[in-house]
């Protein structure tokens, strides 16, 4: 019998054991000698009375049966939460968009509170006229709704050194993806007039670190953009309110959030600013400097430590995503037994460049141990390397850019750990 024709009848199985559990039959093996469900039999509390009405909750909140689904830090990383990191929560969304309360949070010296009538955002240096925005004058551009990813350069920064967190959510999590609507950041400089010597922007946040970033003015013209919603409503103040500043595919660091101020000049501003800790310390001692797009990964994210398998063998859904900064994943491939044998895993849902994708395999699982990992391949050809690739190239001293083959173990139990297979 083919994997296929298997997975097929364990599913019809599966259905008429639940088909005959809805009509309260007790004729199938799977439900003989059982007691009654009482999930069936008796009348729910919520059954018994009238719900709250429609303006109990204004702003809607998630069911209170979902309170485990949150950002989570690990203090132990930071010393102070208001220079610190939290994660999004991997293990428990599904689809491509992250959900507004969900987004991870990085911020250097906390968030920004800001009153949207008193923000401004200025344009200064080789511009033919400084000009000064208010949030309604940005609102008068032409707008773009896009869908991108944004990573932080230290994701999954602590497993170059072997296997350290043990969940998705803090391996893999400091990433999101959100539908932004904004305008082009080229409109808004071509509005003061670029000078032909201008060659790099400087961008400035309006928060106490007053964080500064320099970008290509090529990069800048391309695609970035400047965004004031995520997802249909005004950016979150943990992810830059009113003004955050989007760069595509490019590391998380250069998306300013709470943006104030644009300056054109004909130099980097390196070095000076934050730019030089985002460096990766090669083996020779030397450092790669200007490492700003984010390579194609991906990652399982159920089954995972924070995600195992609860139901034993039988139809079990594999899941994960994948995104790349050089545009749309091509492909991804899934492999039970630690990169033996790989399988094609099905793409479902909007296919962006620079966005996530979402990847699903179903397979009937034996109840055997696993070693699971995905492999993502973007539409340049380029094939997301294994850890000890990786390391072969970039050593052992990098923090920044670990985009390596995560490795889950899948025990017999269904209990999953984070482990690296050479
Ligand atoms: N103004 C300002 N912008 C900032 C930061 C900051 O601390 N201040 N942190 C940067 C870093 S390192 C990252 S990874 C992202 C985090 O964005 P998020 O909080 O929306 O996840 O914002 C970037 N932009
Ligand atoms: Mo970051």
């Amino acid at each position: 019998m083919s994997e296929r024709e298997k997975t097929d009848r364990t599913r019809r199985r599966f259905l008429t054991t639940s088909l005959a559990a809805l009509g309260g039959a007790a004729a199938t093996p799977a439900l003989s000698g059982e007691k009654p469900d009482p999930a069936i039999t008796e009348v729910q509390p919520w059954r018994r009375h009238l719900g709250p009405g429609v303006d109990a909750s204004p702003y809607g909140l998630p069911s209170p049966f979902e309170a485990q689904v949150r950002r989570r830090n690990v203090p132990w990383l930071t010393a102070d939460t208001r220079s610190s990191i939290n994660f999004t929560p991997l293990h428990q969304i599904d689809g491509i968009i992250t959900p507004n309360g969900l987004c991870f949070e990085r911020h250097h010296s906390g968030v920004a509170e800001i009153d949207p009538s008193r923000h401004r955002l200025m344009i200064n240096g080789l511009v033919e006229q400084p000009l000064v925005f208010t949030l309604e004058d940005i609102r008068r551009f032409p707008r773009e709704n896009r869908i991108y990813f944004m990573e932080c350069t230290a994701n999954t920064g602590m497993e170059w050194h072997g296997p350290q967190m043990n969940g998705v959510q803090f391996t893999h999590g400091m990433i999101h993806n959100v539908m932004y609507t904004g305008v082009p950041l080229r409109l808004i400089l071509q509005e003061a007039g670029i000078k032909a010597s201008a060659k790099w922007l400087l961008a400035e946040g309006g928060d106490a670190a007053a964080m500064t970033r320099s970008i290509p003015l090529e990069k800048a013209l391309d695609d970035c953009m400047v965004a004031f919603a995520q997802n249909g409503e005004a950016l979150r103040p943990e992810n830059g309110y009113p003004l955050r500043l989007l760069v595509p595919g490019w590391e998380g660091n250069m998306w300013i959030k709470w943006l104030r101020r644009l300056e054109l000049g004909d130099k980097p501003w390196m070095q000076r600013e934050e730019t030089s800790k985002y460096t990766d310390l090669m083996p020779d001692g030397t450092a790669r400097q200007f490492t700003w797009v984010m390579d194609a990964k991906s990652v399982i994210t159920s089954p995972s430590p924070q995600a195992p398998i609860t139901h034993g063998k039988g139809p079990l859904v594999i899941t994960g995503l994948a995104w790349s900064g050089h545009g749309i994943i091509s492909k991804v491939d899934v492999t039970l037994d630690g990169g033996r044998n790989w399988t094609e895993a099905r793409i479902d849902g909007p296919r962006l460049p620079k966005s996530l994708h979402r990847f699903y395999l179903e397979i009937d699982w034996d109840g055997r141990p696993m070693l699971l990992q995905s492999r993502a391949m973007d539409e340049t050809g380029y094939v997301q390397p294994t850890m000890k690739a990786l390391k072969a190239i970039r050593g052992e001293n990098s923090v920044y850019h670990n985009n390596g083959i995560q490795t889950w173990h899948v025990r017999e139990n269904g209990e999953v750990e984070n482990v690296e297979v050479s």
